[in-house]
């Protein structure tokens, strides 16, 4: 089993901070995700996988979705989606969300691993590619970042 970790901390002093944790048993078994965020709005909020674990400027620095095929943005359900597209994570009236979830698509081993790269939350909903604009098929229109954490290597290796 692999497993990796991601502390999420606040952008421009949000108040939205996290844990992110994955686990996976084998390179072709879907990978288990465990996510607990705080300080949100009520609602949902975009949850992707970024394509760089750089943060030196915040989470801008992180990138586009992490998109290792070419594909468009879509949601976590869909077989044409950046490898990223986790969709949404929804918070409840405390403004805490949780997440458990399966997909085929993250891996943690192998050239594609998300090990290394950046979770990302953000202010607005993911419409999963079903806007109706171009910015749709990018980012979802998930607007700007709340926070974000580079993906580690976990201590349940
Ligand atoms: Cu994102
Ligand atoms: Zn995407």
């Amino acid at each position: 089993m692999v497993t990796a970790v991601c502390t999420l901390i606040p952008d421009n002093n949000s108040g939205v901070s996290g844990v992110v944790r994955f686990s996976q048993d084998s390179e072709n078994s879907p990978t288990s995700i465990e996510a607990e965020v705080t300080g949100l709005t009520p609602g949902k909020h975009g949850f992707h996988v970024h394509e760089f674990g750089d943060i030196t400027e915040g989470c801008t620095s992180a990138g586009s979705h992490f998109n290792p095929f070419g594909k468009t943005h879509a949601g976590p359900n869909d077989e044409n989606r950046h490898v990223g597209d986790l969709g949404n994570v929804e918070a409840n009236s405390d403004g805490v969300a949780k997440l458990k979830t399966q997909d085929n698509m993250i891996k943690l081993t192998g050239p594609n691993t998300v090990i290394g790269r950046t979770m990302v939350v953000h202010v607005g909903e993911d419409d999963l590619g079903r806007g109706g604009d171009d910015e749709s098929l990018k980012t979802g229109n998930a607007g700007g970042r709340l926070a974000c954490g580079v993906i580690g290597v976990g201590s349940g290796n």
